[in-house]
């Protein structure tokens, strides 16, 4: 058999030469040294021949072999490398360069709003206390003297949940009951927290924030409720605040009454309040007789809009940042 081994071993030279990258180098070591490539066909050949014949042919085929392994091997290598140093180069970090920065976050205005009705009346002798958002018909409802029959307990004001054996407050209201349950008078406690009514427009949220009072002693009177209203608004609104006190009903309380505030020329709605109700007292088994009390709400998102002067209420839940940093 007449082979040129120097052709061959220039073409698959030169193929390797050509070779653009490590998939190529691969491919060619499989043409060329594989199981069947063509140096291992040529091999084969070597089993029909004659013992001297097959000694020159293995030296040469052999060197040829040899010479392409060693090619391969050396440019595989340098693919190896220039890849290694590409991805050294794109996934280095300089440590050197600035940061992005963090930005400071701050309190949401109706939070701030909230902490800060609480910390006027914390320093006017009331402790903050908390109760579930889930409650049952009993607390918010029946001990608050409202009947079966009231317009509050409507399908469409109430979000009730597990067929109706709970709902969702719809005031902060059962928190005052469950406290008057565990304590004895006096009580002077200031209740904040998420409430929930099936309401949404322009001016009302499913969920709102509310912040109501309780005061229950001997011998609480209107008269302390007008004057720890009053003075808390002016606290509040940092000015000598003029309050006026319209009749108002509530079923918790008798007599019961809407504050409203001198606001330029007009009369701004803010809160509501009254004389507990000897029924409410009496459902927590504490003597109409002998303890009388006052108790008042405010919606928290009405009173941070007019302190800060935000006339949509939508602005509050959008939580778009653009509103919400001017508050820090
Ligand atoms: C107990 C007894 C009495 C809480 C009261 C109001 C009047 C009132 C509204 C203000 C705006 C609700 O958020 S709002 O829509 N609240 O007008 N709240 S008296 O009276 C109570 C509470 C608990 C045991």
């Amino acid at each position: 058999m007449n082979i040129d081994f120097d052709a061959l071993r220039r073409e698959g030279l030169a193929q390797i030469e050509a070779a653009s990258d490590a998939q190529s180098i691969e491919q060619l070591r499989i043409d060329w040294l594989g199981k069947k490539g063509r140096i291992t066909e040529l091999f084969k050949q070597m089993g029909t021949m004659t013992p001297n014949a097959r000694r020159a042919f293995g030296e040469e085929i052999n060197a040829v072999k040899d010479a392409l392994a060693e090619a391969l091997e050396t440019r595989a290598a340098a693919f190896n490398e220039a890849e290694l140093a590409r991805r050294l180069a794109s996934e280095s970090i300089d440590v050197t360069l600035p940061g992005r920065g963090e930005g400071v976050g701050g309190l949401h205005p109706v939070t701030r709003t909230i902490r800060r009705i609480e910390s006027i009346f914390n320093s006017m002798g009331f402790e903050t206390v908390e109760g579930p958002e889930i409650e049952d018909d009993w607390h918010n409802f029946q001990a608050l003297n409202i009947p079966e029959s009231h317009p509050a307990r409507a399908m469409q004001d109430t979000f009730y949940l597990l067929n109706g054996a709970r709902l969702l407050r719809t005031h902060t209201s059962p928190v005052q009951i469950r406290t008057m349950q565990a304590r004895k008078p006096p009580i002077r406690i200031i209740c904040p927290g998420r409430v929930y009514r099936v309401d949404f427009d322009r001016t009302h949220s499913p969920m709102f924030h509310q912040v109501e009072g309780l005061y229950v002693a001997e011998n609480v009177s209107l008269a302390d409720l007008k004057y720890d209203l009053q003075k808390f608004l002016s606290l509040f609104f940092e000015r000598d605040a003029e309050a006026m006190f319209r009749p108002s009903y509530f079923p918790f309380v008798e007599p019961g009454a809407d504050v409203h505030m001198k606001w330029g020329d007009r009369w701004l709605e803010l809160l509501g309040c009254g004389v507990v109700h000897p029924n409410v007292l009496a459902a927590v088994g504490i003597d109409p007789e002998r303890y009388s009390g006052y108790a008042f709400g405010m919606g928290a998102e009405r009173l941070a809009m007019l302190r800060y002067g935000v006339d949509d209420l939508r602005l509050f839940f959008n939580n778009d940042l653009r509103f919400l940093e001017q508050f820090r």
